[in-house]
């Protein structure tokens, strides 16, 4: 897999080197190419220099901060995207970022992150892509919001790195992990098996495996009810797929 991050924020992605991902690059598993928007910004749409290389500008009709240029956007784009890859713009107003959306992206030979600040990219870079037919997400990790998508885009890359067919060394942890099969995990425990008072649960010490996983699943469907109720919901209702 390739990816490619756009950013005014380069150094941020220093990062991915000391990270998980540092193992699937050595590996060759993944390619990651950091680029400095403002490269693109060396001048202006009507092709003049720009000694400043602004990538940002006041919104149309008005209101608070700044919105990201399409034609800087447009040129790195151009560069970097390849026939067949994925445009990803993290952003608040996406969609959610879900692990099957993660475990999807795993199989794709490109995938470009379009890191914006918070007020977004110009609306017609993620239309124009669309139109000429690259697949375009805009992503949003929840609801929250980060100063840029830096942040969402490296949470992005970690959590599809890993799925890689390859990366991980025990594939089994990651079809038990939470989400894998739309439920939480169930708690996990090691030795000793008394601590300050707290006693591992006396199943987890039988050697019954059946009990065993009867009592994980009870586990993770107690604690996704409490903790998260909206994976029980009707997914034709409400909340976007
Ligand atoms: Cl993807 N981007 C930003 N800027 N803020 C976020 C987010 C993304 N997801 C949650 N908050």
């Amino acid at each position: 897999m390739r990816i490619d991050v756009l950013t005014i924020f380069p150094e941020f992605f220093s990062v991915l080197d000391v990270s998980l991902l540092g193992k699937a690059r050595q590996a060759e598993l993944v390619q990651a190419n950091v680029h400095d928007l403002r490269t693109w910004a060396a001048m202006k749409a009507d092709g003049t220099p720009d000694i400043h290389r602004t990538v940002d500008d006041a919104p149309f009709g008005g209101g608070a901060g700044m919105v990201m240029k399409a034609d800087v956007w447009g040129r790195a784009l151009d560069d970097v995207l390849q026939p067949g890859g994925v445009l990803v713009i993290p952003s608040p107003a996406g969609v959610p970022f879900t692990q099957a959306l993660a475990a999807d992206l795993a199989r794709a030979d490109q995938i470009a992150f379009a890191c914006g600040r918070y007020e977004g990219i110009d609306a017609r870079v993620a239309e124009h892509y669309d139109a000429v037919g690259f697949r375009v997400l805009e992503l949003s990790l929840g609801d929250y919001v980060l100063n840029g998508g830096e942040v969402a885009a490296f949470a992005m890359i970690e959590a599809i790195t890993r799925l890689i067919p390859g990366f991980m060394g025990n594939a089994e942890s990651i079809v038990e992990e939470s989400h894998a099969d739309g439920l939480l995990e169930y708690p996990s425990y090691t030795r000793p098996a008394s601590w300050r008072g707290l006693d591992v649960p006396d199943v987890l010490l039988s050697g019954h495996h059946g009990k065993i996983e009867s009592w994980r699943r009870e586990q993770q469907l107690e604690r996704t009810r409490i903790r998260r109720p909206d994976l029980f919901a009707d997914p034709r209702e409400g909340v976007a797929q």
